[in-house]
């Protein structure tokens, strides 16, 4: 049977996962603990990665590689760019790049490197199982531009560079390099996020105000999802 992994970032992201999963058995390697679980007969492996890139390109290739994971899921929160997302709602991203990669000194792209790509694609099955689940639950979930980089971002200019840029619709910081680790080792994943802020000088007053109940919407979705897989 095939295993799916599930990730977050931050210990609240995968919580509420724990709290409803069963058989729960703690593997710790790398620096890090993996949770082996079972949901709805289902074989899944969780961890958090910690906050940013390396970390989450650290830890989905230990999902992938050391553990077996077929399929990959993250879930958690984000900030808003796109005005009509507010907060708690829900995003899937079609596809991921990377606002902070910048060589644009030798006249690339923002976001791109010689044999890379500005834009990693997620998976369409796994898109498609979401859309489902949504309107199953009468839930609306925008689907579009996730961008990732290693800063908290909390400024409307920052918000404009990375929109005008990319034409991102919620930003965050390990999507992008998870989507790289998977895109490269090919295995399907999905990125979900629910927004906790709109990345704006009050981001960090309105994060920490609901980072919490956000993760927990997002985990909720993931995991109808997994039944669907
Ligand atoms: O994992 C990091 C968390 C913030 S840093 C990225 N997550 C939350 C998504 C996110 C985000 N990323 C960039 C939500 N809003 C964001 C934003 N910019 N405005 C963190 C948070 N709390 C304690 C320590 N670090």
């Amino acid at each position: 049977m095939s295993k799916i992994a599930i990730m977050g970032a931050m210990p609240e992201e995968i919580a509420p996962l724990l709290e409803k999963v069963e058989d729960i058995k703690k593997v710790d390697y790398a620096k890090n603990s993996y949770y082996e679980a079972t949901y709805k007969g289902k074989e899944l492996v969780i961890a958090y990665s910690k906050i940013g890139k390396v970390f989450s390109s650290l830890t989905a290739s230990t999902l992938i590689e050391k553990f077996g994971c077929q399929k990959l899921l993250f879930s958690g929160v984000a900030g808003a760019i796109n005005p009509n997302l507010k907060i708690g709602d829900l995003i899937i991203a079609d596809r991921l790049c990377q606002h902070d990669l910048d060589i644009s000194i030798f006249g690339h792209d923002f976001g791109y490197v010689p044999e890379g790509a500005k834009f990693v694609e997620s998976d369409e099955k796994l898109r498609a199982i979401a859309k489902e689940v949504a309107s199953k639950n009468s839930l609306s979930v925008i689907e579009g531009t996730i961008a990732t980089g290693d800063q908290f971002v909390a400024s409307t200019e920052r918000k404009e560079f990375i929109s005008k840029n990319f034409q991102a619709d919620a930003l965050e910081m390990e999507g992008a390099s998870v989507a790289v680790v998977c895109d490269a080792l090919d295995v399907p994943f999905f990125i979900l996020r629910a927004i906790s802020d709109t990345a704006n000088d009050d981001a960090g007053v309105d994060f920490d105000e609901f980072m919490v109940s956000s993760a927990k919407i997002s985990a909720n979705f993931i995991l109808d999802m997994v039944e669907s897989i």
